[in-house]
């Protein structure tokens, strides 16, 4: 399968959920600045909606939507655990945080501060709903180490590929110690390590080609 991913991108947490479970994924890095694959066609190509993360099914079939792709990939090793159980209330949990994460968090919190067109007075909304939503994340994890349960989901995943962006956006995270606590325990993770050092390494092929 292809993972149709982005250097910075919210399809990170695609990528760690992947190699969480095994399931070597090929990484195909679309130029996202002109929404064009490495093969020089258009990313609507594979993506109507023309974004990232996408997933490419052996039969050239294409999934959309992060929380569709974690769901498939995690439901393909029921035993990782990664996901509830269907019927179980955990399932649901996860749900509930991963529709949070991809609509509240990282639509209308972050993607406007990703928008050189965003005007200054709407960037200052949006940088305040971050800071609610991410002290809500500190009030939860004041006496939770995972978003469910007692173990890493894929929501923690998701959650974690999208407040990583604070630092792209120089956003001080000193105020939610158990945050800042959280982030740490999932980067320490083999398998975040290794997805956060592929986009790192693609960044600086993508500056190198701009001659940066
Ligand atoms: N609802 C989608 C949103 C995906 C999304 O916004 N991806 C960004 C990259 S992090 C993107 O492709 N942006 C380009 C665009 O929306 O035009 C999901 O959660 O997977």
């Amino acid at each position: 399968m292809k993972l149709y991913h982005e250097s910075h991108g919210c399809s990170l947490a695609v990528d760690i959920v992947a190699r969480e479970l095994e399931l070597p994924l090929e990484l195909v890095w679309v130029d996202m600045s002109r929404k064009v694959l490495p093969d020089g066609s258009d990313l609507h190509r594979v993506n109507a909606k023309g974004q990232v993360p996408t997933l490419e099914y052996a039969d050239g079939e294409y999934l959309t939507e992060g929380l569709a792709i974690m769901q498939y990939l995690a439901d393909q090793r029921p035993e990782s655990g990664l996901n509830g159980k269907a019927g179980d209330v955990e399932r649901y949990r996860i749900l509930e945080w991963m529709s949070f994460i991809a609509s509240d968090l990282h639509k209308a919190g972050f993607m406007p501060l990703f928008k050189k067109i965003t005007p200054e007075k709407s960037r200052q909304i949006a940088l305040d709903h971050i800071h609610g939503r991410l002290q809500w994340l500190d009030d939860h994890l004041a006496d939770h180490d995972y978003l469910v349960g007692s173990r890493f989901t894929i929501a923690d995943a998701h959650c974690y590929a999208i407040v990583i962006w604070t630092k792209r956006h120089n956003i001080d995270t000193a105020a939610w110690p158990h945050l800042e606590a959280y982030m740490t325990r999932i980067a320490s993770r083999p398998s975040v390590r290794a997805a956060v050092g592929a986009q790192l390494v693609q960044e600086a092929h993508e500056a190198a080609a701009r001659g940066l």
